[in-house]
């Protein structure tokens, strides 16, 4: 399984970096979830060889929205680097992705370490700010269709993302209005309690996660919660911003096609 492991994580790290997406590998010779975990680290290293380095982490599938869409349904975690951060209010550049899409998620930026399972309770104490936040996800698979194991080799299709002004308004976290944007029309419309019933457990449900791999995720890092609507796809010139009611909005304009060089 070792070469397989080797040989998935270089193949989907190329699809990445050429844009070409390629075919799912485990509907060919089906690998465990501890398997997929390994192959996506495999491939992180790809990415750190060449220079990127971690900002912290993602939750995905934390609502029905998302699992339905998907057709999964267990929650899973990725990485988030230094090279997805986009600018809120920036120009994104879709030339980097294959088939983007966005979707609105709440973000949060830790202040202690965490190394150890979290309870509910003691989740507030870990953080520093929360902020509304847009995910861009690109699966590397063809018709963006995979199964669980398939999408955590891809790094749970972490392409991009956008966060907005911070607060520190932990309290009315729980029932907030998500708006999503695009050009100005409503396109998804949900509510932060569709993130496991309260985005605040997505902290415990990364402490396991993380505690599970023997990983301590340093203070200052992100935490995006997953999102809490489908996702929807990108096209060049449009606007895309989401909000969350009280915490304010984030957004970001896709540049135009850049014309095929003759
Ligand atoms: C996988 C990533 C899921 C979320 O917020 O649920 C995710 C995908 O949908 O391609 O990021
Ligand atoms: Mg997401």
């Amino acid at each position: 399984m070792s070469t397989d492991i080797a040989h998935i994580a270089t193949a989907l790290d190329q699809a990445a970096r050429k844009v070409e997406p390629v075919a799912q590998f485990s509907t060919r010779s089906p690998f465990s979830l501890d398997d997929a975990y390994l192959i996506q680290r495999a491939s992180m290293r790809h990415r750190y060889d060449a220079g990127e380095r971690t900002i912290g982490v993602k939750l995905g599938f934390t609502s029905r929205a998302k699992m339905i869409q998907m057709g999964v349904d267990s929650l899973i975690w990725g990485w988030l680097t230094d090279a997805m951060l986009e600018e809120d209010g920036g120009v994104v550049d879709l030339q980097r992705f294959i088939h983007p899409r966005a979707e609105p998620e709440v973000c949060f930026l830790t202040k202690r370490t965490i190394d150890r399972p979290l309870t509910a309770l003691e989740a507030v104490d870990y953080l520093e700010a929360v902020a509304p936040a847009i995910e861009i996800i690109d699966s590397r698979y063809q018709a963006f269709k995979f199964s669980l194991e398939d999408v955590v080799a891809d790094n749970c299709s972490s392409a991009g993302l956008v966060v907005g002004a911070w607060s520190r308004d932990f309290a009315n976290l729980a029932n907030a209005g998500v708006l999503m944007r695009i050009n100005g029309r409503v396109v998804q419309a949900g509510s932060t309690a569709a993130i496991l019933g309260h985005p605040l457990r997505t902290l415990v449900q990364a402490s396991q996660l993380l505690a599970k791999a023997q990983i301590a995720l340093p203070a200052g890092s992100l935490i995006m919660a997953g999102a809490a609507t489908a996702a929807e796809a990108l096209s060049p010139g449009a606007h895309v911003s989401v909000e969350i009611a009280g915490f304010g909005e984030c957004g970001f304009s896709i540049a135009m096609q850049q014309r095929e060089k003759p």
